[in-house]
Protein backbone atom coordinates (compact mmCIF):
# COMPACT_ATOMS: atom_id res chain seq x y z
CA UNK A 1 0.00 0.00 0.00
CA UNK A 2 0.99 3.25 -0.61
CA UNK A 3 0.23 7.07 0.74
CA UNK A 4 -0.84 9.66 -2.19
CA UNK A 5 1.83 12.30 -1.88
CA UNK A 6 -0.39 14.59 -4.40
CA UNK A 7 -1.34 17.11 -1.75
CA UNK A 8 -5.63 17.42 -2.58
CA UNK A 9 -5.36 13.11 -2.00
CA UNK A 10 -3.26 13.39 0.65
CA UNK A 11 -5.07 11.61 3.31
CA UNK A 12 -6.18 8.55 1.37
CA UNK A 13 -4.17 5.33 0.87
CA UNK A 14 -4.18 3.05 -2.26
CA UNK A 15 -3.57 -0.44 -2.96
CA UNK A 16 -0.93 -1.24 -5.49
CA UNK A 17 -0.56 -4.73 -5.95
CA UNK A 18 1.78 -6.23 -8.03
CA UNK A 19 -0.61 -9.33 -9.08
CA UNK A 20 -4.02 -9.21 -9.37
CA UNK A 21 -6.38 -10.05 -6.02
CA UNK A 22 -7.93 -13.08 -6.79
CA UNK A 23 -11.55 -14.23 -6.52
CA UNK A 24 -12.47 -15.94 -3.81
CA UNK A 25 -14.42 -18.55 -5.72
CA UNK A 26 -14.17 -20.96 -2.99
CA UNK A 27 -16.37 -18.60 -0.57
CA UNK A 28 -18.40 -21.04 1.53
CA UNK A 29 -22.17 -20.66 1.09
CA UNK A 30 -24.88 -21.54 3.40
CA UNK A 31 -28.55 -22.53 2.80
CA UNK A 32 -30.19 -21.79 5.73
CA UNK A 33 -32.94 -24.20 4.87
CA UNK A 34 -29.84 -26.85 4.35
CA UNK A 35 -30.16 -29.77 7.42
CA UNK A 36 -26.34 -29.76 7.29
CA UNK A 37 -26.21 -26.03 7.65
CA UNK A 38 -24.99 -26.13 11.25
CA UNK A 39 -21.50 -28.53 10.08
CA UNK A 40 -20.83 -26.10 7.25
CA UNK A 41 -21.23 -22.90 9.19
CA UNK A 42 -18.49 -24.26 11.83
CA UNK A 43 -16.22 -25.34 8.60
CA UNK A 44 -16.61 -21.93 7.31
CA UNK A 45 -16.07 -19.98 10.70
CA UNK A 46 -12.77 -21.92 10.89
CA UNK A 47 -11.73 -21.78 8.26
CA UNK A 48 -12.25 -18.33 7.11
CA UNK A 49 -14.82 -16.83 10.05
CA UNK A 50 -16.68 -15.56 6.91
CA UNK A 51 -19.41 -16.89 4.66
CA UNK A 52 -22.36 -16.20 2.49
CA UNK A 53 -26.02 -17.18 3.44
CA UNK A 54 -28.77 -17.99 1.10
CA UNK A 55 -31.88 -18.67 1.53
CA UNK A 56 -31.90 -17.06 4.13
CA UNK A 57 -35.74 -15.66 4.98
CA UNK A 58 -35.47 -12.18 4.71
CA UNK A 59 -37.64 -10.26 2.10
CA UNK A 60 -35.65 -8.47 -0.66
CA UNK A 61 -38.45 -5.48 -0.36
CA UNK A 62 -36.90 -4.95 2.96
CA UNK A 63 -33.25 -4.58 1.16
CA UNK A 64 -34.50 -2.42 -1.81
CA UNK A 65 -36.49 -0.23 0.42
CA UNK A 66 -34.23 0.85 2.86
CA UNK A 67 -31.63 0.98 0.15
CA UNK A 68 -33.74 3.64 -1.44
CA UNK A 69 -34.15 5.85 1.04
CA UNK A 70 -30.44 5.47 2.07
CA UNK A 71 -29.59 6.59 -1.56
CA UNK A 72 -31.78 9.52 -1.57
CA UNK A 73 -30.29 10.27 2.15
CA UNK A 74 -26.57 10.42 0.38
CA UNK A 75 -27.59 12.29 -2.95
CA UNK A 76 -28.52 15.26 -0.84
CA UNK A 77 -26.26 18.12 -0.57
CA UNK A 78 -23.53 18.48 1.77
CA UNK A 79 -24.72 21.02 3.99
CA UNK A 80 -28.28 18.49 4.52
CA UNK A 81 -25.81 15.44 5.34
CA UNK A 82 -23.52 17.00 7.46
CA UNK A 83 -26.88 18.09 9.84
CA UNK A 84 -26.80 14.41 10.45
CA UNK A 85 -22.88 14.95 11.96
CA UNK A 86 -20.65 14.15 13.13
CA UNK A 87 -20.34 10.67 14.30
CA UNK A 88 -20.16 10.99 17.69
CA UNK A 89 -19.69 7.67 17.43
CA UNK A 90 -23.07 7.87 16.29
CA UNK A 91 -24.55 10.25 13.22
CA UNK A 92 -23.25 10.57 9.44
CA UNK A 93 -19.71 10.57 9.02
CA UNK A 94 -17.99 11.59 5.84
CA UNK A 95 -14.51 10.14 5.50
CA UNK A 96 -13.36 10.05 8.44
CA UNK A 97 -13.48 6.66 10.13
CA UNK A 98 -13.50 6.69 14.08
CA UNK A 99 -11.58 8.96 16.32
CA UNK A 100 -7.95 8.58 15.47
CA UNK A 101 -7.27 9.61 12.15
CA UNK A 102 -8.30 6.81 9.55
CA UNK A 103 -9.90 7.93 6.88
CA UNK A 104 -11.68 6.22 3.69
CA UNK A 105 -13.14 6.95 0.37
CA UNK A 106 -16.49 6.63 2.21
CA UNK A 107 -19.32 8.50 3.68
CA UNK A 108 -21.53 7.27 6.07
CA UNK A 109 -24.58 6.67 8.34
CA UNK A 110 -23.84 4.76 11.94
CA UNK A 111 -26.82 3.99 14.07
CA UNK A 112 -27.30 2.38 17.77
CA UNK A 113 -29.92 -0.86 16.89
CA UNK A 114 -31.68 0.23 20.50
CA UNK A 115 -34.96 2.01 19.01
CA UNK A 116 -34.29 4.72 22.39
CA UNK A 117 -31.08 5.61 21.20
CA UNK A 118 -31.83 5.68 17.55
CA UNK A 119 -34.62 7.66 17.95
CA UNK A 120 -32.28 10.80 19.44
CA UNK A 121 -30.76 11.11 16.57
CA UNK A 122 -33.81 12.70 14.61
CA UNK A 123 -31.62 15.13 12.27
CA UNK A 124 -30.80 11.33 10.34
CA UNK A 125 -33.86 11.08 9.55
CA UNK A 126 -34.55 14.47 7.68
CA UNK A 127 -38.08 16.03 6.84
CA UNK A 128 -39.42 12.39 7.17
CA UNK A 129 -38.26 10.94 9.70
CA UNK A 130 -40.80 8.24 10.48
CA UNK A 131 -40.61 6.52 6.63
CA UNK A 132 -36.84 5.82 7.44
CA UNK A 133 -37.14 4.87 11.07
CA UNK A 134 -39.48 2.20 9.99
CA UNK A 135 -37.76 1.16 7.14
CA UNK A 136 -34.68 0.79 9.57
CA UNK A 137 -36.25 -0.80 11.79
CA UNK A 138 -38.13 -3.16 9.48
CA UNK A 139 -34.98 -4.26 8.26
CA UNK A 140 -33.25 -4.79 11.53
CA UNK A 141 -36.37 -7.14 12.81
CA UNK A 142 -35.51 -9.36 9.42
CA UNK A 143 -31.75 -9.25 9.98
CA UNK A 144 -32.12 -9.78 13.68
CA UNK A 145 -34.56 -12.78 13.32
CA UNK A 146 -32.14 -14.51 11.16
CA UNK A 147 -28.99 -13.95 13.24
CA UNK A 148 -30.34 -15.49 16.05
CA UNK A 149 -30.59 -18.42 14.34
CA UNK A 150 -27.18 -18.31 12.73
CA UNK A 151 -26.03 -17.79 16.43
CA UNK A 152 -28.09 -21.13 17.63
CA UNK A 153 -27.03 -23.09 14.88
CA UNK A 154 -23.52 -21.99 15.56
CA UNK A 155 -23.76 -22.76 18.93
CA UNK A 156 -25.88 -26.12 18.06
CA UNK A 157 -22.88 -26.77 15.58
CA UNK A 158 -20.25 -26.31 18.74
CA UNK A 159 -22.33 -28.93 20.83
CA UNK A 160 -22.91 -26.25 23.73
CA UNK A 161 -25.92 -26.97 26.03
CA UNK A 162 -27.39 -24.19 25.83
CA UNK A 163 -28.61 -23.14 22.21
CA UNK A 164 -29.10 -19.52 23.05
CA UNK A 165 -25.02 -19.06 24.44
CA UNK A 166 -24.99 -16.30 21.50
CA UNK A 167 -28.00 -15.22 20.94
CA UNK A 168 -28.79 -14.51 24.05
CA UNK A 169 -26.51 -11.54 23.78
CA UNK A 170 -28.05 -10.02 21.22
CA UNK A 171 -31.85 -10.66 22.46
CA UNK A 172 -30.81 -8.73 25.38
CA UNK A 173 -32.74 -5.39 25.43
CA UNK A 174 -29.16 -4.30 26.93
CA UNK A 175 -27.39 -5.22 23.75
CA UNK A 176 -24.61 -3.34 22.20
CA UNK A 177 -25.24 -3.76 18.72
CA UNK A 178 -25.25 -0.88 15.90
CA UNK A 179 -26.06 -0.77 12.50
CA UNK A 180 -23.80 1.12 9.57
CA UNK A 181 -25.50 2.17 6.17
CA UNK A 182 -21.44 2.89 4.14
CA UNK A 183 -22.09 4.65 0.69
CA UNK A 184 -18.86 4.13 -1.61
CA UNK A 185 -18.84 7.14 -3.97
CA UNK A 186 -17.36 6.03 -7.63
CA UNK A 187 -13.86 8.02 -8.11
CA UNK A 188 -12.91 8.07 -11.87
CA UNK A 189 -10.67 11.30 -11.68
CA UNK A 190 -8.77 9.76 -8.78
CA UNK A 191 -8.41 6.25 -10.10
CA UNK A 192 -6.67 7.79 -13.12
CA UNK A 193 -4.38 10.20 -11.28
CA UNK A 194 -3.30 7.09 -8.84
CA UNK A 195 -3.57 3.52 -11.29
CA UNK A 196 -4.19 2.08 -8.60
CA UNK A 197 -7.50 1.32 -6.15
CA UNK A 198 -8.01 3.97 -3.50
CA UNK A 199 -9.31 2.32 -0.35
CA UNK A 200 -12.79 2.88 0.70
CA UNK A 201 -12.88 1.06 4.43
CA UNK A 202 -8.90 0.38 5.40
CA UNK A 203 -8.26 -3.41 6.83
CA UNK A 204 -9.89 -4.25 10.38
CA UNK A 205 -11.47 -7.01 12.69
CA UNK A 206 -15.63 -6.31 13.47
CA UNK A 207 -15.20 -5.80 17.15
CA UNK A 208 -18.33 -6.99 17.95
CA UNK A 209 -19.64 -10.62 18.02
CA UNK A 210 -21.34 -11.11 14.23
CA UNK A 211 -21.82 -9.06 11.64
CA UNK A 212 -24.15 -9.06 8.83
CA UNK A 213 -23.72 -7.59 5.84
CA UNK A 214 -25.94 -7.13 2.10
CA UNK A 215 -24.65 -4.80 -0.36
CA UNK A 216 -26.14 -3.67 -3.83
CA UNK A 217 -23.83 -5.56 -6.37
CA UNK A 218 -20.74 -3.38 -6.35
CA UNK A 219 -17.79 -5.29 -6.18
CA UNK A 220 -15.28 -4.01 -3.19
CA UNK A 221 -14.90 -6.33 -0.40
CA UNK A 222 -11.91 -8.17 0.21
CA UNK A 223 -11.72 -10.61 3.05
CA UNK A 224 -8.31 -11.87 4.16
CA UNK A 225 -7.33 -15.70 4.53
CA UNK A 226 -5.42 -17.22 6.85
CA UNK A 227 -2.27 -17.38 4.92
CA UNK A 228 -2.54 -13.72 4.47
CA UNK A 229 -3.42 -13.41 0.79
CA UNK A 230 -6.39 -10.97 -0.23
CA UNK A 231 -9.75 -12.49 -2.32
CA UNK A 232 -12.37 -10.18 -3.53
CA UNK A 233 -15.50 -11.36 -2.69
CA UNK A 234 -18.23 -11.14 -5.70
CA UNK A 235 -21.55 -8.96 -4.52
CA UNK A 236 -24.85 -10.50 -4.94
CA UNK A 237 -27.59 -7.99 -3.60
CA UNK A 238 -29.80 -10.87 -2.87
CA UNK A 239 -27.29 -12.54 -0.32
CA UNK A 240 -26.08 -11.39 3.21
CA UNK A 241 -22.41 -11.83 3.80
CA UNK A 242 -21.52 -13.08 7.54
CA UNK A 243 -18.36 -11.91 9.75
CA UNK A 244 -17.15 -13.69 12.89
CA UNK A 245 -16.28 -10.73 14.98
CA UNK A 246 -13.91 -10.28 17.72
CA UNK A 247 -15.70 -11.54 20.44
CA UNK A 248 -16.95 -14.79 18.97
CA UNK A 249 -13.15 -15.38 18.34
CA UNK A 250 -12.84 -15.14 22.33
CA UNK A 251 -16.00 -17.05 23.13
CA UNK A 252 -14.60 -19.67 20.96
CA UNK A 253 -11.12 -19.32 22.74
CA UNK A 254 -10.06 -19.16 19.17
CA UNK A 255 -11.71 -22.04 17.45
CA UNK A 256 -13.51 -19.22 15.37
CA UNK A 257 -11.37 -16.32 13.36
CA UNK A 258 -11.96 -12.98 13.61
CA UNK A 259 -12.18 -12.05 9.75
CA UNK A 260 -9.57 -9.25 8.46
CA UNK A 261 -11.56 -7.57 5.78
CA UNK A 262 -11.96 -4.25 4.16
CA UNK A 263 -13.57 -2.45 1.02
CA UNK A 264 -11.95 -0.87 -2.46
CA UNK A 265 -14.00 1.94 -3.54
CA UNK A 266 -15.28 1.25 -7.43
CA UNK A 267 -13.93 3.91 -10.36
CA UNK A 268 -17.30 4.11 -11.87
CA UNK A 269 -20.22 2.44 -9.87
CA UNK A 270 -21.41 3.53 -5.70
CA UNK A 271 -21.66 0.83 -3.95
CA UNK A 272 -24.40 0.91 -0.87
CA UNK A 273 -23.58 -1.43 2.22
CA UNK A 274 -25.73 -1.77 4.89
CA UNK A 275 -23.90 -3.35 8.01
CA UNK A 276 -25.73 -5.01 11.46
CA UNK A 277 -22.71 -5.58 14.47
CA UNK A 278 -24.42 -7.27 16.68
CA UNK A 279 -22.76 -6.90 20.50
CA UNK A 280 -23.55 -7.75 23.47
CA UNK A 281 -24.68 -5.96 26.67
CA UNK A 282 -21.99 -3.60 27.81
CA UNK A 283 -22.03 -4.76 31.04
CA UNK A 284 -21.27 -8.23 29.52
CA UNK A 285 -17.86 -10.03 30.95
CA UNK A 286 -16.56 -12.00 27.61
CA UNK A 287 -14.62 -15.19 28.57
CA UNK A 288 -13.94 -18.46 26.25
CA UNK A 289 -17.08 -21.23 26.85
CA UNK A 290 -15.81 -23.60 29.34
CA UNK A 291 -17.12 -26.73 26.72
CA UNK A 292 -14.88 -25.05 24.20
CA UNK A 293 -11.26 -25.57 26.31
CA UNK A 294 -9.69 -28.48 25.28
CA UNK A 295 -8.33 -30.11 28.35
CA UNK A 296 -5.71 -28.50 30.17
CA UNK A 297 -5.68 -25.70 27.39
CA UNK A 298 -6.95 -22.88 29.44
CA UNK A 299 -8.44 -19.33 28.23
CA UNK A 300 -6.21 -17.51 25.77
CA UNK A 301 -7.76 -14.46 27.30
CA UNK A 302 -7.70 -12.66 29.89
CA UNK A 303 -11.84 -12.23 30.74
CA UNK A 304 -13.34 -8.37 30.20
CA UNK A 305 -16.31 -6.78 29.65
CA UNK A 306 -17.62 -5.35 26.22
CA UNK A 307 -17.60 -2.04 27.75
CA UNK A 308 -13.79 -2.28 28.55
CA UNK A 309 -13.17 -4.07 24.92
CA UNK A 310 -15.21 -1.50 23.11
CA UNK A 311 -13.62 1.70 24.88
CA UNK A 312 -10.51 0.28 23.97
CA UNK A 313 -11.63 -0.22 20.02
CA UNK A 314 -12.05 3.54 20.40
CA UNK A 315 -8.48 4.32 21.19
CA UNK A 316 -7.26 2.05 18.46
CA UNK A 317 -6.61 2.46 14.70
CA UNK A 318 -9.01 0.60 12.56
CA UNK A 319 -5.70 -1.92 10.86
CA UNK A 320 -4.81 -2.39 14.70
CA UNK A 321 -4.80 -5.96 16.37
CA UNK A 322 -7.06 -5.24 18.75
CA UNK A 323 -7.36 -8.33 20.86
CA UNK A 324 -3.29 -8.43 21.50
CA UNK A 325 -3.81 -6.46 24.60
CA UNK A 326 -6.35 -9.09 25.85
CA UNK A 327 -4.48 -12.36 24.64
CA UNK A 328 -3.21 -14.15 27.61
CA UNK A 329 1.00 -14.01 27.13
C1 LIG B 1 -15.20 -1.35 12.81
C2 LIG B 1 -16.56 -2.06 12.76
C3 LIG B 1 -17.75 -1.08 12.83
O1 LIG B 1 -17.90 -0.40 11.58
C4 LIG B 1 -17.53 -0.02 13.95
C5 LIG B 1 -16.27 0.75 13.60
C6 LIG B 1 -15.90 1.92 14.52
C7 LIG B 1 -16.39 3.26 13.95
O2 LIG B 1 -16.40 3.46 12.75
O3 LIG B 1 -16.76 4.11 14.76
C8 LIG B 1 -14.36 1.84 14.70
C9 LIG B 1 -13.93 0.48 14.06
C10 LIG B 1 -15.22 -0.30 13.91
C11 LIG B 1 -12.90 -0.29 14.92
C12 LIG B 1 -11.87 0.58 15.67
C13 LIG B 1 -12.40 1.97 16.03
C14 LIG B 1 -13.92 1.91 16.15
C15 LIG B 1 -13.53 2.96 14.10
C16 LIG B 1 -12.23 2.83 14.83
C17 LIG B 1 -11.08 3.33 14.39
C18 LIG B 1 -18.79 0.82 14.15
C19 LIG B 1 -17.07 -0.69 15.20
O4 LIG B 1 -17.75 -1.07 16.13
O5 LIG B 1 -15.70 -0.83 15.19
Amino acid sequence: MVVLSQPALEPFSVIKTCKPVGLFSEIPVIDLTDPHAKTLIIKACEEFGFFKLVNHGVPMELMTKLEGLANSFFNLPQPEKDKAGPPDPYGYGNKKIGPNGDVGWVEYLLLHTNPQILSQKTSIFQENPQIFRSAVEDYLLGVKRMTFEVLELMADGLEIESRNVFSRLLRDDESDSCFRLNHYPPCPELQALTGGNLIGFGEHTDPQIISVLRSNNTTGLQICLKEGTWVSVPPDQTSFFINVGDILQVMTNGRFTSVKHRVLADPLKSRMSMIFFGGPPLSEKIAPLPSLMAEREGSLYKEFTWFEYKSSAYTSRLADHRLGLFEKT
